[in-house]
């Protein structure tokens, strides 16, 4: 649970009340900005950038003006108390002033700002930072680059593979995973438009009547494209002999439409014909 400005008052006038007398209490101006020239700051980190770390806001001030037995003064350059990423500490004049070592705690054990969060190991693809127990940072370079998942650095090369979750031979390349060996259900290839459907591939050549399990569509292929397998428009009007969808345009990918095929019979002039509902095929 964070603790609350008279907690943190509190702390400091049981910390300081004794060495500071009230009525000696200077005016602060309400700034906590570190003077020019104030030597100090190099014993005490002032945050994880250094003295370009911001200070608390104005209004934190009043943590410093309204105690008097601070204002009277500490002893210079010493380390006061840390209040969550607040670090409380008397600068070189004999004044405390808060550090602000946001986004990281300040650590009271070690008294400074720690440097990261403790256990939070990253990594940028070729370094490696580690972050200590005691929120310090250490960078190491990796020789064959390093895992953005671990923030480890590879022992070995790495090659990038893809998941084949649908073990059709073709990857899928939203899903990569480099490794040193190649990964069970991983495979080089990462062309795969459906990681979901193992009948949707590149160069598929057979055609479907109901859409991919994973995009809902029926680019099989995985050329970008739902080709309809029939366009053929007939009419038994033209010709009779013949076949095609009695409709004036062909049915979409999935849909139904009436097939009409036209034929002479050789013992009668008319022209016969036969039809049936078709279901539009593509991929
Ligand atoms: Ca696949
Ligand atoms: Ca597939
Ligand atoms: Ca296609």
């Amino acid at each position: 649970m964070p603790r609350s400005k008279p907690t943190i008052l509190g702390l400091l006038l049981t910390l300081l009340a004794s060495a500071c007398p009230a009525d000696e209490a200077p005016k602060r101006d309400g700034l906590l900005d570190l003077a020019a020239g104030d030597s100090s700051v190099v014993a005490f980190p002032d945050g994880p950038g250094g003295d370009s770390a911001p200070d608390l806001a104005l209004a934190d001030s009043s943590v410093h003006d309204s105690i008097p037995s601070i204002e009277a003064g500490c002893t210079p350059n010493s380390f006061l108390t840390c209040v969550g990423t607040t670090m409380v500490r008397c600068d070189g004049a004999g004044k405390a002033i808060n550090i602000s070592c946001a986004p990281f705690l300040c650590n009271a054990t070690h008294k400074r700002c720690n440097e990261c969060a403790p256990g939070s190991d990253s990594c940028d693809g070729t370094q490696s930072v580690a972050c200590s127990a005691a929120g310090t940072k250490t960078a190491t370079s990796c020789l064959h680059g390093c895992n953005t998942a671990t923030g480890l650095c590879y022992s070995c090369p790495t090659t990038t593979y893809y998941a084949d979750s649908d073990k059709d031979s073709f990857g899928d390349a939203q899903s990569p995973l480099k490794s040193c060996t190649q990964p069970v259900g991983y495979v080089l290839d990462k062309t795969d438009c459906d990681d979901a459907d193992k009948d949707a591939f590149p160069g598929q050549t057979k055609w479907f009547k109901v859409p991919t399990l994973g995009n809902k569509d029926y680019d099989f292929n995985c050329d970008k494209v739902e080709t309809l397998q029939e366009t053929k428009i007939f009419s038994c009007g033209g010709g009779c002999q013949g076949e095609g969808w009695s409709s004036t345009k062909p049915p979409a990918c999935g849909a139904s439409e009436y097939w009409e095929v036209c034929f002479k019979d050789p013992y009668d002039p008319a022209c016969d014909s036969n039809g049936y509902p078709v279901t539009q095929a593509c991929h």
